[in-house]
């Protein structure tokens, strides 16, 4: 081969590859271990550019992490569960699992082409009978610790995809996947308690310092702690009482009325057979039309009314009203609110607008508020028309209140969170079902775990409308309880598929037992990951509740880590023209063409080049040409000198420029090693590699040979990692016989990186005034600058002006001041 053909050398070195078991990982090896993980797909049907860049930069990593000597693994499978397939079979009559499978094995032939470097022996398909067996065996785990439950409630439902939604699938009151307006239903369903862990998700995200910063504020935010207090509330002519839960008890003395959420269970009581109860039914039900959002965005209308009811105010005995308004929602908190108008945004509007007292009891230090307020005072301040209480800064009020509250049996400090338990039940047919069974007679029965698999079964109609699909299969659902061996009927929910992905990392380590989900010894000395590559758009669902699974996992002795993942990196989105590729505007570039037409090394190295991976990255044709040629470039250089190779001769560097090719080498090491393996940067990375190759062509002919071929060979090794095709073939034409995927990774030699130094001489008007010594071929500007900098240079410019520099190259500098 002369000329440089990827297609022939990729197809190749791939098969070798997969001939040899390259890429085998070995759970037996005194190696350190290393896990480079890239987030699995889904199989929609094949692979976008945004999946090309995560395997690129994934496999940049794996190849380099072995060239250092490690034992890596790098697995891939398929997050295979979904809605999209169940949609397809719907449409055109496909069997989900055909459509799945079919898909699978096109993009499995997809990621080969790239040439990524995984252990295919490891690949896992989460609707694979032997995977979900395993994820039903953890929901019982879950089970068994109280983790998992069934609850009647107000659950989130897509009318479009027929299902209800998790919180964290609900985006700005819209399904996380179709972007249909999500409402409220009634319905059972089963949550895992993820609430439980909420201090400790919290927490613990303190532990991720690999993690970007982006993504633990995203965390933080959702899991959302508030600090403060809940006080009790008597109610007038009642024995019950309403506990609100508030940020600002330092507030409590302007209070003017209560607010409960119109579904909090107290309303009905307090209403019934007042003459208020008709309308209040009808204002509740109106509100629980609206979604969330709707309710509580700042400048939504705030509608409410007021019960007829008194509340008692516990520290001074004032009647209080209580209402009910769309702003207080029914899970937060305690559904219910202390209304302090003069020092809250919302309670300030809701106020204005029904003509409620409005009551200042905190002023900015040394300064008066001008009554009526036009705008709520939300800051700091002291306090004021609070009793005993007046005159502290409401910061040191806020704690003595809370303490005074305690004394007297009325209140205490509360912690609340934003997260909700997370729920798992799908009314869809394509996942793992949920292993219960109902019986009349023993009620929940979760399936014995020596039954599992609980099988999805092939035969069920899916245009059943509002039914679970499961429903429609008699010989499914109906079945005998284990515990009394009466008749019984299935749970016909399935779950959640980001369950499914919430422990596929840890199946990898033992793909194929069929014994236990994974084997505890081999999973602690892999784990946590390494490295962990996906998008952001998972920020929240996936990289949450996974750490949600390795805690309870932990807990329950089977894993020694509570962490999952140690360093995470989240890569930026593939755009054309700055617009994100996609069907609807017409601007997609399929990663087949490209490998078709440039071979797949030169789409790593564009796509690796083209930015650093956390950016978003700009499609560009001109940039894949660029790609194309310089690897074309690398081809030519190494061709031109074959023949020396077989010659080769010890490296000599003895003259200037031979000396400064052995320290462009060395210098290139050096940022390689660090771009990739501390800065994950592969475009810096890529471009030294690009300047070690011009300084290699500009390398004078009658220079020592022995040197170049050491420079050549140092861009085939660096490259390697980004492309691993043609450095392989290259690394054969040099005359090496072991796969330049096994070489150790290039170290530099700190001697070589110094360069020579010579030393100028600094004149002033002729005369001789200092002496510097600097690196020989120092740039212009540099040379100013720090001839500038010099101590005597200063005394000697001191209220002169600089008319002109003089430079001799190497040698001197003339000053001519006046
Ligand atoms: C009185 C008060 C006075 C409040 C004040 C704020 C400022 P975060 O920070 O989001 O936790 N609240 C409590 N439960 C609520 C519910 N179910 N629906 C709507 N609002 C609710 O907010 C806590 C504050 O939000 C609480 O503190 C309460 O209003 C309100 F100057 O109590 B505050
Ligand atoms: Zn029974």
């Amino acid at each position: 081969e002369h000329t440089y053909s990827p297609a022939h050398i990729e197809k190749k070195w791939q098969k070798i590859w997969q001939e040899t078991g390259a890429f085998k990982t070995s759970d037996e090896d005194d190696k350190p271990y290393f896990y480079c993980l890239e987030q699995f797909p889904y199989p929609s049907g094949r692979l976008h550019m945004g999946h090309v860049r995560v395997y690129s930069i994934g496999d940049v990593v794996a190849r380099f992490k072995r060239m250092q000597g490690y034992n890596v693994l790098h697995p891939m499978g398929w997050d295979a569960f979904g809605m999209p397939a169940e949609n397809a079979a719907i449409k055109n009559g496909v069997h989900p699992a055909v459509w799945t499978y079919d898909n699978i094995d096109f993009m499995r032939k997809q990621v080969k082409e790239l040439g990524s470097s995984y252990d295919w022996e490891r690949e896992v398909t989460t609707c694979s009978p032997d995977y979900y067996k395993w994820t039903q065996w953890l929901f019982l785990l879950f089970y068994e610790r109280g983790l998992a439950y069934r609850k009647r409630g107000a659950v989130n439902w897509c009318p479009d995809c027929q299902t209800v939604l998790a919180n964290e699938q609900v985006e700005d009151g819209a399904c996380w996947r179709c972007g249909t307006e999500v409402v409220k239903r009634d319905l059972e369903q089963w949550f895992l308690r993820i609430t439980d862990y909420a201090d400790r998700l919290l927490k613990d995200l303190d532990k991720l310092t690999g993690w970007p910063e982006k993504v633990i504020t995203m965390q933080r935010n959702w899991i959302g702690k508030s600090e403060g207090a809940e006080v009790q509330f008597a109610i007038e002519g009642s024995d019950d009482s309403i506990t609100v839960f508030t940020t600002r008890p330092d507030t409590l003395y302007g209070v003017t009325y209560l607010v409960l959420a119109p579904e909090h269970q107290l309303v009905k009581l307090l209403v019934e057979g007042t003459e208020e109860e008709e309308e209040v039914t009808r204002f509740v039900e109106e509100i629980r039309k609206t979604s969330d959002i709707e309710r509580t965005a700042a400048d939504a209308e705030k509608v409410g009314m007021f019960i007829g009811r008194y509340a008692i105010h516990p520290l001074t005995g004032e009647k209080l009203p209580i209402w009910i308004a769309n702003y207080v929602l029914p899970d937060y908190g305690t559904g219910a609110v202390m209304g302090v108008p003069a020092h809250d945004e919302r309670d300030f509007s809701f106020a204005s607008k029904y003509g409620l007292e409005i009551r200042v009891v905190i002023e900015p230090q040394g300064e008066e508020l001008n009554k009526p307020l036009e705008t709520p005072y939300t800051g700091e301040g002291v306090l004021v028309h609070s009793d005993k209480f007046n005159g502290l800064s409401n910061q040191e009020a806020l704690t003595k209140i809370v303490a005074h509250l305690e004394e007297r049996g009325v209140g205490k400090a509360a912690v609340s969170f934003r997260i909700r338990d997370w729920l798992v039940s799908r009314q869809r047919y394509w996942g793992a079902p949920i292993p219960i069974i109902y019986c009349d007679r023993c009620g929940t029965v979760p399936v014995p775990k020596e039954q599992l698999p609980v099988i999805l079964p092939k035969e069920v109609s899916f245009a059943a409308g509002n039914l679970s699909p499961l429903k429609t299969n008699e010989e499914f659902l109906h079945t005998t309880c284990p515990t009394c061996q009466g008749p019984a009927t299935r749970e016909t929910d399935t779950m959640d598929t980001f369950i499914d992905s919430s422990w596929y990392y840890l199946r990898y380590i033992s793909p194929k037992d069929d014994t236990k989900p994974f084997d505890s010894q081999a999973v602690n000395r892999w784990l946590p990951v390494d490295k962990y590559i996906g998008g952001i758009e998972h920020a929240v669902l996936h990289l949450l509740y996974s750490r949600f699974f390795t805690k309870v996992l932990y807990d329950a002795g089977l894993v020694s880590f509570d962490e999952p993942f140690e360093s995470l990196l989240t890569q930026g989105m593939v755009t054309k023209d700055g617009a994100k590729m996609s069907k609807s505007k017409g601007n997609v570039v399929s990663p087949e063409e490209i490998i078709a037409k440039y071979g797949a090394d030169t789409a790593r190295t564009f796509i690796l080049f083209a930015a650093p991976p956390d950016r978003d990255l700009d499609w560009s044709d001109q940039g894949v040409e660029g790609a194309h040629r310089f690897l074309g470039r690398v081809w030519r250089m190494v061709e031109q000198h074959r023949e020396m190779f077989a010659v080769r001769q010890p490296a000599s560097a003895t003259s200037p420029a031979e000396k400064k090719l052995l320290q462009v080498t060395h210098a290139t090491i050096k940022k390689v090693t660090e771009d990739i393996g501390t800065r994950y940067q592969f475009n810096t990375a890529i471009s030294a590699i690009m300047e070690l190759v011009n300084a290699i062509y500009s390398y004078p002919e009658d220079a020592d040979v022995g040197t170049k071929l050491d420079a050549i060979e140092t861009v085939i090794l660096l490259l390697a990692p980004v492309a691993p095709h043609i450095t392989e073939e290259l690394w054969h034409k040099i005359g090496h016989e072991t796969s330049v995927h096994q070489q150790k990774w290039p170290e530099y030699d700190p001697a070589a990186l110094v360069q020579e130094e010579i030393e100028y001489v600094i004149q002033i008007n002729g005369k001789l005034r200092d002496k510097v010594v600097v690196p020989r071929g120092l740039k212009r500007e540099e040379l100013e600058e720090l001839v500038l900098n010099r101590e005597k240079v200063k005394e000697q410019l001191e209220g002169k002006t600089i008319r002109k520099w003089i430079v001799v190259p190497d040698k001197l500098v003339n000053l001519v001041v006046s």
